[in-house]
């Protein structure tokens, strides 16, 4: 077998890379480990950038979006007994944000997709690159107990923190930055009206809350707990009364609790890998680096590299800068790490680290009421929420 760009990984950077590309006339095959329902099973993101809805336009799968995604304006942050709204317009250059999960988007891509009638191998199994740094790399996997190769000219690692491409970049070139934080969320979907219209990020002495969402119908809240924490030692009522606490009060009150229909822990961590590219292998998404969900980055930044990516392999197809793969990682990792930042601080500013008031919990409550009640505070959290622009490959 023989394509132009084999891709692995079919959640949403391998499967909006490959949109692109099929568009573009950019033969590419995804190899997914796991089945389409079970990548569809899992429950992550809700909040998309503009640049990620203009991308998923472009790429002519914004249909179900642009008809159900939730246009909105701003979102609050509840600190010290107030609650502070982030205008985003007003202080992101009238931008916003829209409210679309994560589940939804790999959907939308799965099924334009197959209706291209582009290649998807799912249940791939012992996925692997071959020859990178040569001019004819090669993907060797099995399938329903057979082997099989796929000789291409780029492989684009869309694999996930737990993929098999970035141990392909050699060790004496590869470096991981990573932050642990002894941090999870216990995240519950349930099939109940959001308590707010918009987002409410929550501070409190007891721990961060997130009042968020999918849909008028649909709500999605998450409290936060120990990393090592599991979504079994809690019930219903236990999750709903414990959020309850950690609420404004005539928030709380008005909560409509109903029963999880997804109840998990995500622990929280921020991890970047330097470089992105080795020879004929470029790596994107949770591939490359990984964020904590506060600042409802992780989708996003995914979705950036698929951007430059894309616009890379066009270069590359249309213009023939096959050069231009050089600069792939560098353009990547200078956004990355600008979003990594955004992230690490709302983590580092908005959850309760310590069981007593020492210096940083006094720094914590300086740092939030400076940049809450001055209106180059609000900006800045406005203007990396809505999503900073995109890189270029070229100045
Ligand atoms: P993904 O991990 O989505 O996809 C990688 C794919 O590669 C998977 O389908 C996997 O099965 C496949 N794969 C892995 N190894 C393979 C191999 N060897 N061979 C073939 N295929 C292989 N982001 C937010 O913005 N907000 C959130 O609230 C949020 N919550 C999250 C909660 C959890 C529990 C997790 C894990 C992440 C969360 N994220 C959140 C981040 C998340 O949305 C990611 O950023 C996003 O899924 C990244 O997309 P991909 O890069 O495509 O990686
Ligand atoms: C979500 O709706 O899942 C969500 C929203 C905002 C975040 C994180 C998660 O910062």
């Amino acid at each position: 077998m023989k394509t132009q760009v084999a891709i692995i990984g079919a959640g949403p950077s391998g499967l909006l890379l490959g949109q692109l590309l099929a568009n573009a006339g950019i033969d590419n095959v995804i190899l997914e480990r796991r089945s389409a329902d079970y990548v569809l099973g899992r429950i992550r993101a809700g909040v998309l950038e503009q640049g990620t809805v203009d991308l998923l336009r472009e790429a002519g799968v914004s249909d179900n979006l642009d008809a159900r995604g939730l246009i909105h304006t701003g979102f609050d942050i509840a600190f010290a007994g107030e609650r502070v709204r982030i205008d985003l317009p007003e202080l992101a250059d009238g931008k916003h944000v829209t409210v679309y999960g994560q589940t939804e988007v790999t959907r939308d891509l799965m099924n334009a997709r197959e209706g291209i009638g582009a290649t998807t191998w799912y249940e791939a199994d012992n996925v692997q690159p071959h020859a990178i740094d040569t001019d004819a790399p090669y993907v060797t996997f099995e399938h329903a107990g057979h082997e099989y190769r796929l000789d291409c000219a780029y492989i684009a690692g869309c694999d996930g923190s737990h993929g098999v491409s970035r141990g392909c970049i050699p060790a004496d070139r590869l470096k991981i930055f990573e932050r642990k934080y002894p941090l999870g969320w216990l995240g519950v979907m349930a099939d109940t009206p959001p308590v707010a219209d918009e987002l409410i990020y929550a501070t409190h002495e007891r721990g961060f809350a997130l009042c968020s969402m999918r849909s008028p119908t649909r709500s999605r809240y998450y409290i936060q707990v120990a990393d090592t924490e599991s979504p079994d030692n809690w019930s219903d009522d236990e999750f709903w009364a414990e959020l309850k606490r950690r609420l404004p009060q005539n928030v709380a009150d008005t909560l409509v609790t109903g029963d999880s229909i997804d109840k998990s822990v995500a622990p929280l961590s921020s991890s970047v890998t330097e470089p992105m590219q080795h020879g004929r292998l470029i790596l994107l998404g949770d591939a490359a680096h990984i964020v904590p969900p506060t600042g409802a980055k992780g989708l996003n930044l995914a979705i950036a590299d698929v951007n430059t990516a894309y616009r890379l392999f066009r270069r590359i197809y249309d213009d023939s800068r096959a050069d231009l793969i050089a600069r792939y990682s560098a353009t990547c990792l200078s956004r990355i790490w600008k979003t990594e930042r955004f992230s690490w601080w709302m983590t580092t500013n908005l959850h309760k680290f310590s069981a007593t008031e020492d210096f940083d919990t006094r720094i914590q409550q300086a740092e939030l009421g400076y940049y809450l009640n001055s209106k180059a505070g609000r900006t800045t959290i406005a203007e990396n929420y809505v999503g900073l622009p995109f890189a270029k490959l070229e100045p």
